[in-house]
């Protein structure tokens, strides 16, 4: 009785030992070296078992329901604590990856267009609604597009370096490209383009005119309060039979009341002076009403097309007279969305700009 006593001692310490060993495994691989000092090939309990061979059968049953027992129990401590393991483990995971779904959604900024752009698309849109192409191309411009075939004198203070940037290259004549200073050289190039098809169509005694604008960036040499080095321009260009000042008049009201979605608007034309137009004239626009009411506003410059100009777009000025004019989108933008001031659109700031997205 004495030796199956303290045999049934032995193995409730071992059972305590094991379990307070599992109990102290911080991790899963702590633990399974302690299983295996128990539970293994060379374990306690193992040597145990391993001893039930040389008893005699009656006691090796007794020992064995016992050494069975102990082995459940240890068995039942190592699930407990592979359990408490993997609950820890994912619990520490839980909290890592908490989150809070309370927390508002981060937000996402829509982007808007910039408003010259958005002066820029109207500009684009009325137009088109009238029958004009909308062309456009370089920016970097040679002499004759920007300057000789628009008729500008040799001499003319334009060409300075004063007041026209250049670029460090030449074209076929010796003469250095320039950043364009207006869109025209467009003009020129759309209707050059198109010259060809137009004379023939003419000879089959067809109608033919050409109806276009030219919108995009320009470049003079100016920075203050009220020009930009770079600006926007958008020019238009009628030829055909019989297009008059009359259909200047009737097609940049047309525009103007559209673009600024009114009706209640007036036009007046100014003798001026471009070496590209005669006669030429300035375009002054008066709302009859809303905040802008009873100002003259210079939007335009206009002319009848200079027959040279028509000839150097390779048409007949007998046959192709009309007229063209420039504005710019800068201004237009100011005087449709009331912006006071043209720095503002060239700062980028956002606190501006997103009140047109
Ligand atoms: C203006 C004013 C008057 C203009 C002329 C031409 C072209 F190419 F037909 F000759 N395009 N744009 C023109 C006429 C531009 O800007 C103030």
């Amino acid at each position: 009785m004495n030796a199956s006593a303290s045999v049934s001692d032995q193995l409730d310490q071992l059972v305590a030992r094991a379990a307070s060993e599992f109990a102290g495994a911080a991790t899963p691989a702590d633990l399974e070296n302690a299983k295996a000092r128990y539970l293994g090939k060379s374990g306690q309990l193992t040597d145990l078992m391993k001893g039930l061979a040389q008893l005699p059968v009656e006691e090796k049953k007794v020992r064995g329901a016992a050494i069975n027992t102990a082995k459940q129990a240890i068995e039942a401590a190592l699930a407990a604590r592979r359990q408490a393991l993997q609950d820890a483990d994912l619990e520490r995971q839980l909290r890592a990856e908490a989150l809070d779904v309370t927390l508002p959604g981060r937000q996402r900024d829509a982007g808007g267009l910039h408003p010259i752009a958005l002066a820029w698309e109207r500009v684009e849109q009325v137009f088109a609604s009238m029958g004009f192409d909308v062309a456009d191309g370089p920016e970097i411009e040679s002499d004759w597009f920007n300057f000789t075939a628009l008729n500008n004198p040799p001499n003319h203070p334009a060409r300075s370096m004063q007041d026209t940037f250049y670029v460090d290259l030449e074209d076929e004549n010796g003469l250095p490209y320039c950043l364009r200073t207006h869109t025209s050289p467009m003009q020129i190039r759309y209707a050059t383009a198109h010259a060809r098809r137009h004379a023939a169509a003419l000879a089959r005694g067809e109608v033919s005119e050409i109806r276009v604008i030219a919108p995009g960036r320009t470049y003079r040499v100016d920075n203050d309060a009220t020009h930009s080095p770079m600006f926007h321009q958008v020019e238009g260009l009628w030829l055909g039979e019989n297009v008059s000042f009359k259909d200047l008049k009737a097609t940049y009201l047309g525009f103007c009341k559209a673009f600024f979605e009114t009706d209640d608007l007036i036009l007046r034309f100014r003798p001026s002076y471009f070496p590209f137009t005669e006669p030429s004239a300035e375009i002054d626009i008066q709302f009859q009403s809303g905040p802008l009411a009873g100002k003259w506003l210079e939007v335009s410059g206009s002319g009848q097309v200079h027959p040279q100009v028509v000839r150097n777009m390779g048409l007949d000025p007998e046959r192709f007279i009309g007229f063209a004019f420039g504005s710019g989108i800068d201004r237009l933008a100011m005087l449709r969305y009331g912006i006071s001031d043209l720095r503002l659109f060239f700062e980028g700031d956002v606190r501006f700009l997103s009140q047109f997205a």
